[in-house]
């Protein structure tokens, strides 16, 4: 590594280890990364996965790159006998957010396990030029900014796959750049992200987001996620998830026929995963180009086709699931309009129960119904949430085809998760149980001989005190707060969402701050970290950013409460944060309401680096508490099915519990109380409190009761920090069921059937 680092740094700098700047050292790790990665064996079989996906939230790749090549350790050396550190250097590369949250990181966890087990396998997407928006906080609200990050030089490689797009008025020309996917200790394969050449950056103003949604030649891979909130915004969606599938789709189809293949056997050579309901049209497209250009007949099309895609639902929430009215379909992609419509009249022919059908009454094409008609697997991201899809929201769905429905609890790769973010802790372990549990998750359990062993207990513990400190240091460097390390460190990151309940937690910390004022000082500090993006046109998620702003403003500005208790919000949470924050956490918040989260991937993140979970019986959390037991986890609040039952009953009513509880009635009140009306903005905290009464869609006062009593037992039973240590152990143990390397193999195993 030194030498090769000299010739790149003499070559291409005419610098040297000691005398290159670090952005100069950081250009050539890159450029030799990519190299290595370049000249892994490509993994190969007769059969490959196509994972299609609308994002990949793959965060910053140097280091990971370097782990998966078995690099890393090497090169730190390197690197620290020259005098720098690794985590510097990694802090100059850019970001690509290219993901809003766990479907987008999902989708890059599966890309190193696919990789890593040796499955071919490629992800196909778009390049889109600014990721998630860039999070600033001005006023106590959220402000959002470009996110660009792509520079000169990057992980990009253009290759020299074109293909044309037709939509209705105009053709656009896509073009592919790969990002090399190298698995650990195994071989490489591929992200493929479409692009067009025409897009120009300069039409999005500095320090904003806003741009002319119409010039679709201009702006098409733009963004990731267009504001959705008005026409234009929704058929640019159109335009992009078309763009993506019919790339995908020719790229598909040109490399089965390299290959020598019969694409009347496409079944038998590819499999398609559609990543929710945004590469949905990759069906119809796919079916398209088959009887347009290759001879195919409608049946023998659809037959193939419907062999070859299999779906995975990641939400029950209504809104998320898609539904593209026709007349956008017709303005946009009318292509594909004949035949969606001759996919719906087939089913129409076979199928009874309308409520399956594709196009609706209001004449609007249903994504999720076209994927299982014409799919042969359907899957949920964990036990609850599948059992759920099952009985419930496509209860109609698997009335017809039960064979097609199974679960895949999702997972986390291990190398991001657990070696990169925490090497002292995977130290550690290695001492203790050997270094098997790289490899195979599963042996992470043999540290459960060492439960009572008081030595690992504290060892531990004080391996939690280290990355708090570290975490401390970040957040003094990049916000200016400077954290209590010795606090008790209590995490919610995540998106924000009515339904992941990040008011409750508010709520929560409204109801300390007071208890405190009026005397009851907590035995350890308590710091509550907030991280979390809300989007842009989701007017009530910025308010509960607001409020929790306006909280952290209040008391840090108290100092009656501050060095007992104190509410921080971290700026711009991403990938990079979150591999800060997790392993710094004590407890880990999974609070949504019950039915609502269809998995969660934060939660396994947290539980891998020892922290504790409190949470409700929902998504995988229900799997962890299966796994560790209830004495090592701290579940509260209404079950699923009582929920499922009360939304049908439409009998819940905050307003009820509102007038009838004394306390909760308070704590809402202080939302719109003099102290916070003097640090916050009226309209928003009003807005708030007359929603929290008036709908509160996602029942926030429904367990804010039992939130409150379950999370002072959680903070009292950190006062005994040996039992507290031994559930953190058990958790670690517990952990390795949640390898994404687990879910992917059972992918394969049940669905993709590759060799
Ligand atoms: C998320 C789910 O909300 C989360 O529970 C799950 O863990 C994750 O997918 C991965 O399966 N869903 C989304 O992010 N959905 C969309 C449409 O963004």
């Amino acid at each position: 590594m030194e030498k090769r680092l000299q010739e790149v740094l003499e070559k291409r700098f005419h610098k040297t280890l000691d005398t290159c700047t670090k952005e100069e050292l950081f250009h050539a790790l890159m450029e030799i990364t990519k190299e290595a990665t370049g000249n892994l064996k490509r993994n190969e079989g007769s059969k490959k996965l196509y994972y299609i996906s609308a994002e990949f939230l793959i965060g910053k790749l140097l280091s990971n790159n370097l782990i998966n090549l078995g690099l890393y350790e090497e090169t730190e050396k390197v690197l620290k006998s020259h005098g720098y550190e690794l985590c510097e250097i990694e802090e100059l590369e850019m970001e690509p957010s290219l993901g809003n949250g766990g479907l987008g990181r999902l989708a890059a966890c599966f890309l190193d396990s696919i990789a890593t087990l040796g499955l071919p396998g490629d992800g196909i997407g778009l390049n889109y030029h600014f990721g998630l928006f860039q999070q600033k906080f001005t006023n106590h609200k959220q402000q959002e900014l470009k996110n660009p990050w792509i520079t000169k030089e990057s992980w990009l490689n253009r290759q020299s796959f074109t293909c044309k797009v037709p939509f209705k008025d105009f053709t656009m020309d896509g073009v592919l750049y790969d990002i090399d996917v190298p698995g650990y200790d195994s071989g490489c394969n591929r992200l493929h992200l479409f692009d067009v050449d025409t897009i120009d950056e300069s039409i999005v103003p500095e320090n904003s987001i806003n741009f002319n949604k119409k010039k679709v030649q201009e702006n098409l891979t733009l963004f990731l996620y267009p504001d959705d909130s008005d026409d234009a915004g929704r058929k640019l969606r159109i335009y992009q998830q078309y763009f993506m599938v019919s790339c995908g789709a020719q790229l598909i189809l040109k490399e089965m026929e390299d290959a020598g293949y019969d694409l009347h056997e496409l079944n038998n050579h590819a499999v398609i995963q559609i990543n929710d309901t945004h590469p949905s049209m990759v069906i119809p497209e796919l079916i398209r180009l088959l009887t347009e250009e290759k001879g195919f007949t409608m049946d023998e099309a659809v037959e193939v086709v419907s062999k070859t895609c299999a779906y995975t639902n990641h939400t029950i929430l209504a809104e998320a699931l898609e539904k593209w009215p026709m007349e956008y379909l017709e303005e946009v992609v009318p292509n594909l309009v004949p035949i969606i419509k001759e996919l719906d009249e087939r089913v129409r022919k076979t199928v009874k129960d309308e409520s399956t059908y594709i196009i609706d009454a209001q004449d609007r094409v249903h994504m999720a119904h076209m994927d299982i008609h014409y799919g042969f697997s359907v899957n949920g991201v964990a036990a609850l949430h599948t059992e759920i899809l099952k009985n419930s929201e496509l209860k109609n769905f698997y009335d017809l085809y039960p064979e097609r429905f199974n679960n895949k609890t999702n997972g986390i790769t291990f190398r991001r998760w657990l070696m990169h973010c925490n090497p002292t802790l995977t130290r550690y372990i290695e001492s203790l149980i050997g270094n098997g549990f790289k490899k195979d998750a599963t042996e992470l359990e043999k540290l459960l001989v060492f439960e009572n062993d008081e030595e690992v207990l504290n060892k531990l513990e004080e391996i939690k005190m280290e990355k708090k400190l570290e975490f401390k240091e970040y957040m003094e460097k990049t916000q200016g707060l400077t954290i209590d390390e010795h606090s008790i460190i209590d995490v919610q990151v995540k998106r924000l969402h009515e339904y992941k309940r990040q008011q409750m937690n508010a709520l929560y910390a409204i109801y300390k701050y007071l208890d405190i004022k009026a005397g009851n000082k907590p035995s350890t500090p308590i710091t509550m970290i907030f991280g979390a993006k809300a989007a842009p046109a989701y007017v009530i998620a910025k308010d509960i950013i607001h409020l929790i702003l306006c909280l952290q403003e209040l008391i840090e500005k108290d100092p009656e409460v501050r060095p007992y208790f104190r509410v921080l919000m971290i700026e711009n949470y991403n990938v990079s944060k979150a591999a800060k924050v997790i392993p710094a956490a004590n407890i880990s918040e999974q609070i949504s309401l019950a039915s609502k989260e269809a998995s969660g991937t934060g939660n396994m993140k947290f539980m891998l680096n020892g922290a504790l979970t409190l949470g409700t019986e929902d998504g995988a959390n229900v799997e962890i508490r299966d796994l560790v037991g209830e004495e090592n986890i701290y579940i509260f609040g209404r079950k699923p099915q009582d929920v499922i039952d009360l939304y049908e009953a439409g009998t819940y009513s905050s307003k009820e519990i509102y007038e009838e509880d004394a306390l909760i009635h308070k704590l809402v009140d202080f939302i719109t109380g003099e102290e916070l009306l003097a640090i916050g903005d009226e309209e928003s905290l009003t807005r708030l409190h007359r929603e929290l009464i008036g709908k509160d869609w996602f029942m926030t006062l429904l367990d804010t009761k039992e939130y409150i009593t379950t999370k002072e037992k959680v903070y009292a039973d950190y006062e005994d920090r040996k039992t507290w240590n031994k559930k953190a152990l058990i958790n670690i143990a517990k952990a390795g069921f949640f390898s994404s390397d687990r879910t992917i193999a059972q992918y394969n195993e049940d669905i993709w059937k590759l060799k």
